[in-house]
């Protein structure tokens, strides 16, 4: 494994490069056999997969490997697994950041991330010294945001625009929430955003959502859910007690109720973040943790999730939203967490 089986008569394409990191984890065994499959980039597009582990990950990545290319996906251009992060990002256009390092028995709040960061700030350097000019990268492993701002200071070549956090899972609760309560398809509802911090402070906001009825006509997602609840006060109280805490919290209930944490939905978010990425957004925007530059009052610099669409060439955010009293509060609460994970990772000398 390691060389190339994909006859270049057979590609319109040449290969685009992906690495995944914790490849031998639930999150890699959902997410890899949908990359190779083509759901990513689409069914022209030959990719090189690159896995990246660490040693007690290895052989499930090699095993994972192995089925994958018993799969004989005609996407799949090639595989090879590594412990070493140079070979790993050598090369690499989209890098997936998945394995880090979870928060164990007794461990405070620092201890995670300086953990994290003894992982994320060499991933980030690797990546500035061996990956391809155009390098996308997507950080999943927790705490996302902040592991994406460390990755990103340790490569300064590196526009920090092309650092992302993964918050399209949140976001796709939130539509699956909204569908399900609504009794609608989830396709129908467009225009919904998370903010903030991937964490139990992300801030679900549906002030401008929008709702596609049987005719094609577009009404306010509050309009639907006053119909449905018996007024606007009622979607104030279901915002607050249920939806909210619903989407902030699913993670917990999907461990309580399948005894593990999301995986094949983590994995799904992933692929429709670069999907979108690099195809573009189709007609509603979604969310994605990007760099700040300012907008809606976010601290320039710190990796928060916005309301986005791409075009191909990268996310741009969604300007002069009108955010309500308690979406803002909200908002600045996600924003003191990131503000105190910062300074906690600079106080450890993890950032300048
Ligand atoms: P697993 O514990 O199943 O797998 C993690 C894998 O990462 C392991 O195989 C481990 O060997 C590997 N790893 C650890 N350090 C590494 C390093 N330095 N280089 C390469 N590989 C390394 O966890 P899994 O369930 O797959 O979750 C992975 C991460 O995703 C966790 O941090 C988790 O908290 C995070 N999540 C993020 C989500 C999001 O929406 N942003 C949602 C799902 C998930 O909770």
């Amino acid at each position: 494994m390691g060389s190339s089986w994909f006859d270049d008569s057979m590609s319109p394409s040449s290969p685009v490069t992906v690495t995944v990191t914790g490849a031998g984890g639930q999150i890699g065994y959902a997410l890899l056999f949908r990359i190779a499959s083509g759901a990513m980039l689409g069914p022209e597009i030959p990719i090189r997969l690159q896995l990246l582990e660490i040693p007690t990950g290895q052989k499930a990545a090699e095993g994972t490997a192995l089925e994958l290319q018993d799969c004989a996906f005609p996407t799949l251009d090639s595989i090879a697994v590594t412990t070493d992060a140079a070979a790993g990002f050598n090369g690499t256009n989209i890098a997936l950041l998945v394995g880090a390092r979870p928060r164990g028995p007794g461990m405070e709040r620092g201890d995670l991330l300086q953990a994290n960061g003894a992982i994320f700030g060499p991933q980030g350097a690797a990546i500035n010294d061996y990956a391809a000019d155009d390098v996308k990268v997507l950080v999943v492993g927790n705490p996302a945001n902040t592991n994406a701002l460390i990755a990103s200071a340790h490569a300064p070549d590196v526009p920090a625009s092309r650092f992302t956090a993964m918050t399209r899972l949140d976001h796709n609760r939130a539509l699956a929430q909204l569908a399900a309560t609504l009794n609608v398809p989830v396709y129908s509802i467009s225009n919904v955003t998370i903010w903030g911090n991937h964490s139990a402070a992300q801030v679900p906001d549906i002030s401008h959502g929008l709702l596609r009825q049987p005719d094609g006509n577009k009404i306010p997602l509050v309009q639907a859910l006053a119909q449905k609840l018996g007024g606007t006060a009622s979607v104030e109280q279901w915002l607050e007690e249920v939806f909210i805490p619903r989407v902030a919290k699913r993670g917990a209930e999907i461990i309580e109720v399948r005894g593990s944490s999301s995986a094949a939905s983590a994995a799904a978010a992933a692929v429709d973040h670069i999907h979108d990425w690099v195809g573009g957004t189709a007609d509603s925007w979604t969310s994605a943790a990007i760099v700040s530059e300012g907008s809606y009052d976010i601290d320039p610099g710190l990796i928060s999730s916005f309301p986005v669409r791409s075009t191909g060439s990268g996310w741009q955010i969604e300007q002069d939203l009108e955010l309500s009293t308690g979406v803002r509060a909200r908002i600045d609460t996600s924003l003191r967490e990131l503000r105190e994970e910062r300074d906690l990772v600079r106080s450890l000398g993890l950032i300048s």
